[in-house]
């Protein structure tokens, strides 16, 4: 029941979705990089660095700094008139309902109505090679008939992605990666969470977004986000991100949105990039922006 956009102009839910960002908007440009810059972090009091191309290391992080920004529509007019009944993944009323009326569930594109904020930007660091703790594995729920969180983010370094039911109902959850591990299996109402990859020694080998949708219900539609490190945020409600704890260093930032447009013409979803320096303790605002022509910095 994909029509056109899905879009729901809904009023801020506190709370609900929020990437946590306590960014206030404070923005301040760093004067220099650090030395030891590109993400090896080994220069004013970041963390030791780490062998080139290897895997990513856990090391402390002292004095580092926040990327964070806030990601909103850009587009003449918001492309699809929003349904009053629209709410968002886990919102439904309950499980029954939810999966009588599919045409219900919005789910590809969340704008605030009164700031215009998207909701589900994933914003990460590209080829960060050490600094803080990896987070804590992520669940992939099965919840009213919709996948909750809509946009979840799986390190590819950490223990597999759980994969639950909330529901009272079966659903077939299917996942359509390209380069990692398959994964299409049926899930019954009470069963213990299942775990991608399956094979437990099979590590997600790329990064990147991955098409998740179930086949017992054609609406469900979600992504997981392969990332092989922690500096990542999906944007809230609000539109807002934020990455913190970031050795002082010069990376890549890259920013990811499903959204397609009208035309269809990424079927990965909207990626940009751009260079971003992030000065000892000093805070870096990358905004967005999101329209039918894709993502952009602001
Ligand atoms: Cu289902």
């Amino acid at each position: 029941m994909k029509t056109l956009p899905s879009l729901v102009l809904s009023s801020l839910v506190a709370g609900a979705l929020a990437a946590g960002c306590g960014c206030g908007g404070k923005t301040s440009t760093p004067t220099a990089p650090p030395a030891g810059g590109g993400g090896s972090g080994d220069g004013g009091g970041g963390a030791p660095p780490a062998k080139a191309g290897g895997p990513y290391m856990v090391a402390p992080v002292s004095n580092g700094g926040t990327i964070s920004g806030t990601a909103t529509w850009s587009g003449a007019s918001v492309p699809v008139a929003a349904s009053t009944k629209s709410t968002l993944p886990g919102e439904m009323r309950d499980a029954k309902e939810a999966c009588d009326h599919p045409s219900n569930v919005v789910q590809e594109l969340l704008v605030d109505a009164g700031s215009k904020g998207v909701a589900n930007v994933v914003v990460f660091l590209k080829g960060i090679s050490s600094g803080k703790a990896l987070l804590a594995p992520a669940t992939l729920d099965n919840k009213n008939c919709v996948f909750h969180p809509h946009v979840v983010i799986q390190p590819a370094g950490a223990a597999g992605l759980k994969i639950s039911n909330s529901d009272p109902v079966g659903h077939n959850t299917h996942l359509f990666p390209k380069k990692n591990e398959d994964f299409n299996s049926k899930i019954d109402q009470g069963q213990a969470p299942l775990v991608w990859p399956k094979d437990q020694g099979e590590k997600l080998r790329a990064e990147g977004p991955v098409k998740v949708g179930c086949d017992l219900h054609s609406w469900m539609s979600g992504w997981i986000f392969v990332v092989d490190h922690p500096y990542y945020a999906v944007a809230g409600r609000d539109g807002k991100f934020s990455l913190t704890d970031v050795p002082p260093g010069s990376y890549e930032l890259h920013a990811w949105h499903e959204w397609t447009g009208k035309d269809k013409q990424w079927p990965d979803g909207s990626r940009i990039q751009k260079s971003v320096t992030v000065a000892a303790g000093g805070t870096v605002t990358a905004d967005l922006t999101l329209s039918d022509s894709g993502l952009a910095w602001k």
